[in-house]
């Protein structure tokens, strides 16, 4: 790298993923989820660099500048992919910390690669920080990078975000590696939850696990480092949301979509990665129930669902995969009249500009996990909604529950409870919707990505 970066971003994916088309001709793409969504305009804004893989493996690719900050790819073997990424981050830890909603497997070999692959981080950070740099670690799959950081590189300041649930510590105990993890991500000065509870669920497994003094929300770790631990819920790009969803284009779309779908009296709509943390059997369920049961009726609703492709490898995804193609086959064969089926599902990825049109033509959005660190798609509903008259249905666990208190709030393991919420969302008066979409919209322009980063990061550099 040609010059040294005083900020420094270091996550599992750079925000471009390399893509070899099969002419062999090479392009870069935007990478798909919720922490480049977040992090791609801080970085834009602050400039630095950002560490990363870039999505292709067996490959080593040079550093190079991308819409002002340098890109540092960090490669990945084949078999690191597996074990570290697809095995140790997806098949362990999410599930784990996602409240075991899928089994967690624990295997050795896949704990090796993963101390191996989040060594080539730290190594890589700490190669491109200056000298007292900043550097910001992100999510579960870089939980050793604070402390291997602050052994190579003493003078910089560390901090870690963690962007999935931080679990109750009955079930962090499960791991094999718990400690190791604690005192991996000790070695942060600041490590971010994005709700209390993740924070003080940390805090607690510290005390219950290391002896170490715990002041409040501080952990003297050694005679000369300390580090805290807080809640910063993310956010998004609020304005640059709503802009999109007003351009003229997004609003041409919109229309087309409309066109498309029959121009049908209400539309409910689910975004999501296909995951199984995301709830979509049982908001499938529901919605396919309430269709059956003639409270929604086809000719006039529409469920529209899109499922991203996401982590196809993994044996869950696999399976969640083929029981949505299932359910939504089985709801739409008995329900819906020909060429109008009840649920329209794509599972594809789509650019922002149609989430955009999507967002805007939605009137009942549908965001139901059975648990979510934050979820930045209900927060991307409300920016991009053009009126006060949609409305938000979410979980009380996604994390976005806390800030979204005006959302219609549901449980997505009580199947007719959140049925009689869907309906109720789509059926309350106009001026009730407009008191929560308003609260709503005061709430995500209010608390956006910039506060998020600059609260975490003045919280950081204010850190003695
Ligand atoms: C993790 C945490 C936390 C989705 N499909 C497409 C697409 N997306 C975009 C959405 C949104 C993002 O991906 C998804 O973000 P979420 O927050 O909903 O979920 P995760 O990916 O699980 O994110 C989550 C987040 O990190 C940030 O901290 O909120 O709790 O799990 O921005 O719009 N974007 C495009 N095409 C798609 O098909 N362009």
């Amino acid at each position: 790298m040609s010059q040294l970066a005083s900020f420094v971003v270091v996550a599992n994916r750079l925000p471009v993923d390399r893509v070899t088309a099969s002419d062999g001709s090479v392009d870069w793409r935007t990478s798909p989820g919720g922490l480049v969504t977040a992090l791609e305009p801080v970085m834009r804004q602050r400039g630095g660099a950002w560490i990363g893989w870039h999505g292709a493996a067996d490959e080593q690719v040079a550093p190079f500048e991308h819409d002002g900050y340098s890109v540092v790819p960090v490669p990945l073997s084949a078999a690191e992919y597996e074990e570290y990424y697809e095995g140790f981050s997806n098949a362990t830890l999410w599930p784990l910390y996602h409240d075991t909603v899928a089994f967690p497997e624990f295997h050795r070999e896949w704990w090796d690669a993963y101390v191996t692959v989040n060594r080539r981080f730290a190594e890589a950070a700490a190669e491109a920080a200056d000298e007292g740099a900043t550097v910001w670690v992100q999510d579960y799959q870089l939980q050793l990078v604070p402390q291997m950081l602050r052994e190579l590189r003493p003078d910089l300041r560390v901090g870690f975000f963690l962007h999935i649930p931080f679990p109750p510590i009955e079930l962090f105990l499960q791991l094999p590696w718990r400690t190791e993890i604690l005192e991996g991500l000790l070695g942060a000065d600041l490590v971010g939850f994005q709700v209390p509870g993740g924070a003080a669920n940390f805090l607690r497994l510290v005390r219950r696990q290391t002896g170490l003094k715990v002041e409040r929300d501080r952990v003297q770790v050694t005679d000369s480092h300390a580090s805290v631990s807080r809640a910063y819920p993310i956010s998004i790009d609020t304005q640059g949301f709503a802009d999109l969803a007003n351009t003229p284009e997004v609003i041409a779309e919109s229309e087309a979509l409309l066109e498309e779908l029959g121009h049908p009296k209400r539309i409910f709509l689910g975004v999501d990665r296909l995951d199984y943390t995301k709830g979509l059997r049982q908001r499938i369920r529901a919605m396919g129930e309430l269709f059956e049961e003639g409270k929604l009726n086809p000719a006039e609703d529409v469920f529209l669902q899109v499922a991203t492709p996401s982590r196809e490898r993994v044996e869950e995804y696999k399976r969640l995969r083929d029981d949505i193609d299932l359910l939504v086959g089985r709801i739409n064969s008995e329900v819906g009249g020909i060429g109008r089926p009840a649920i329209v599902y794509r599972h594809a990825g789509f650019p922002r500009q149609t989430m955009a049109a999507m967002y805007r033509i939605a009137d009942v959005m549908v965001v139901t996990p059975l648990r979510d660190g934050m979820n930045l798609v209900a927060k991307e509903y409300v920016a991009c909604h053009p009126n006060t008259g949609g409305a938000l249905v979410l979980s009380e666990f996604a994390g976005a529950a806390l800030e979204l208190k005006q959302a219609y709030l549901v449980n997505p393991y009580d199947l007719n409870g959140m049925k009689a919420v869907l309906m109720q969302a789509a059926t309350d008066p106009l001026k009730a919707r407009e008191r929560r979409m308003r609260a709503l919209k005061k709430q995500v322009k209010a608390n956006t990505i910039d506060h998020w980063a600059d609260a975490f990061l003045g919280d950081l550099a204010g850190l003695d």
